[in-house]
């Protein structure tokens, strides 16, 4: 994720907390003509710009040393940021309807308003509530433990645990211990955090906090939703028939007793706290055959002696063959790779620009295994995406829209195939897998892919009930169970309570990052993988298609990247796509041999839960 400095400039990292504005009488505020509207712009990105990098920095410090003082200075940092960013949104409301206004100017004016993802009343001293409670939450979530055989474990080492544990006895003590001590103290935070923002962003002219987040894709926020409904309508059937299969296998492994053959899934048993990517238990579910691929990455990375840094190396390597420039020497002095001994950090990745121009960063307690090989190339996506845009001004400081700066590394990732792992030297060329293990690499594929979409749709679901009220503090974990059995048809292994609060457990809840954007990322990587595959004039099945190397991807890629939020998002996608629609398509062709095999093996079984 991009935390609030990268976001910078950009209303998305708007996100912070308000100030003290007062939109009804703002004496000193010149006339609203044209000119004033293009000279209080310039102004307040020249302000947003500053109160955001001071705000990204004081941040930098809290994630990599939670402390009380490092919470006080970074909710300090992040209230001033915030009131800087919700004073100006009043303004720029002023400067809407005037006449003349030229085309940058006017998107720069919406910009400052829709962009904002943390909104907080005008009320003084609002900001600093905000700022408090969304410091005290990731500094709970961050210090977080469950418990394995009784003893403590920290986030990062439960998660990597989640994944290769098999008994049912432990990995449910694991999920319930993480979930009790990491949610559920933060439910009050929370409800409190929902109630200021709500106020916030209605002041701001929008109905709730959810409407203000729909509203930043360069579309009416109904349309917004409706185009989330149709792609998922698209994806859904894979998801049923992956599910059904999953279901069938972990019946087979553990019994009836653990995984009844109908019904929803337990969540614990998905190699994955969260139950979001499933690649994690690939052996339990491997089909006879065509299921051993012959290599497991994760062994390949121990066997080769990789660690954290050689891992972004291979990384930065990818960039490179595609003609991106090297991370600058202070990336490699600056960046945390590994989760210290001493302190606590928050170990959740993601990707730094501090200075919005070349000071990229990292931070990740790297495990040498796929699956933070994969989150690797993602962190790294997000800062060669900064890097890229680095010279617009500071509102086009971002993505054409959240879902293309997640969406850049995972697309590069996707290249990750067995051919690329024999060029950079991992896998010896003759245990390539043949033709006959493509089942095999897809459905390890789709265990990830495919397995994540209704979780990468739902979690906003529930915020966007929770932000129009629908969904009541009472209501939170019950309605949260209730979506997960719906969309994922998931189970917790236990029965939740009233008091209990599941999302908390989930980095971005505590951390207020919307989740839309992985949904969306999830479907448009496969597009931006297809159309790079078509540039690099790649034949045969989509999935065995690496662009490594490949100059003439780079250059487009790059051309996209440069655009950063300076063009509504449809711009970016034809310029590297040739269309301006997000859709599902591409992830359906990309896994069509696998659909068919799915079917098969699904005949004959009751499907859906
Ligand atoms: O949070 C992330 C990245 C940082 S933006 C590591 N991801 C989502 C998650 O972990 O829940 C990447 C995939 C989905
Ligand atoms: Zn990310």
């Amino acid at each position: 994720m991009k935390p609030l400095a990268s976001l910078a400039a950009l209303a998305v990292a708007l996100a912070a907390t308000p100030a003290m504005a007062d939109h009804h009488e703002i004496p000193d505020e010149p006339a609203p003509t044209a000119e004033a509207a293009s000279a209080f712009v310039e102004q307040a990105e020249t302000e947003l710009l500053d109160k955001s990098n001071k705000a990204g920095r004081a941040d930098w410090v809290y994630n990599n040393f939670i402390t009380e003082d490092t919470a006080a200075i970074t909710a300090e940092a992040s209230a001033a940021f915030t009131a800087t960013v919700v004073d100006n949104a009043v303004k720029a409301a002023r400067y809407a309807d005037v006449e003349g206004v030229d085309k940058e100017t006017a998107r720069k004016l919406t910009m400052m308003r829709t962009g904002i993802v943390t909104p907080a009343p005008t009320a003084p001293g609002a900001a600093e509530q905000v700022s408090a409670l969304t410091t005290e939450m990731q500094g709970i979530y961050g210090k977080g433990q469950g418990t394995l055989e009784g003893k403590p474990i920290s986030g990062s080492d439960i998660e990597e645990k989640m994944g290769t544990v098999r008994d049912p006895a432990l990995l449910k003590e694991m999920w319930v211990s993480w979930h009790d001590t990491v949610g559920t103290p933060m439910k009050g935070d929370y409800a409190k955090l929902v109630e200021l923002m709500n106020q916030g962003a209605h002041e701001l002219g929008f109905a709730d906090t959810g409407a203000l987040w729909r509203s930043n894709y360069d579309m009416d926020p109904d349309e917004f939703k409706a185009l989330t409904e149709r792609l998922w309508q698209e994806v859904k059937p894979l998801y049923q028939e992956l599910h059904c299969y999953t279901r069938a296998k972990l019946n087979e492994k553990y019994g009836d007793e653990v995984q009844p053959a109908t019904g929803p899934i337990r969540a614990d048993l998905l190699g994955n706290m969260w139950g979001q990517q499933w690649a994690n238990i690939y052996d339990i579910v491997a089909p006879e055959g065509a299921g051993d691929l012959g290599y497991d990455l994760t062994e390949l990375l121990v066997e080769h002696d990789y660690d954290a840094i050689r891992m972004v190396k291979a990384g930065e390597n990818f960039f490179s063959s595609l003609g991106f420039e090297p991370l600058p020497e202070t990336f490699w002095e600056r960046s945390l790779f590994v989760k210290p001994r001493d302190r606590e950090v928050v170990c959740h990745a993601s990707a730094w620009d501090i200075d919005n121009k070349d000071d990229l960063r990292i931070k990740m307690c790297t495990k040498v295994n796929a699956d933070d090989f994969q989150t690797v190339h993602h962190e790294l996506g997000h800062n060669y995406y900064q890097r890229a845009y680095n010279t617009l001004s500071p509102l086009y400081l971002n993505g054409a829209n959240d879902g293309f700066h997640e969406a850049i590394g995972d697309m590069i990732a996707l290249s990750v195939t067995p051919e690329y792992l024999v060029q950079i030297g991992l896998l010896p060329r003759d245990e390539v897998p043949s033709a006959d293990k493509d089942i095999g690499l897809l459905l390890k594929q789709a265990l990830d892919k495919v397995a994540f979409l209704p979780f990468g749709l739902l979690i906003d679901r529930w915020r966007w009930g929770v932000f129009d009220g629908s969904i009541p503090p009472e209501d939170y974990t019950k309605a949260w169970v209730d979506l997960k059995h719906d969309y994922q048809g998931i189970v917790p292994p236990v029965e939740r309570t009233l008091e209990n609060f599941d999302p908390g457990a989930k980095y971005h809840i505590p951390a207020n990052v919307p989740y839309t954007r992985y949904f969306l990322s999830f479907v448009l990587q496969f597009q931006f993988f297809e159309a790079a595959c078509k540039t690099a004039d790649w034949k045969g099945p989509l999935h065995r298609c690496s662009f490594y190397g490949n100059r003439k991807v780079g250059e487009k890629l790059d051309a996209m990247l440069a655009m950063g939020a300076s063009k509504p998002w449809p711009d970016a996608l034809e310029a590297f796509t040739g269309t301006r629609e997000i859709s599902g398509k591409s992830l359906i062709r990309y896994f069509a041999p696998l659909t068919k095999w799915l079917k098969e093996q699904n005949k004959g079984k009751t499907c859906g839960w």
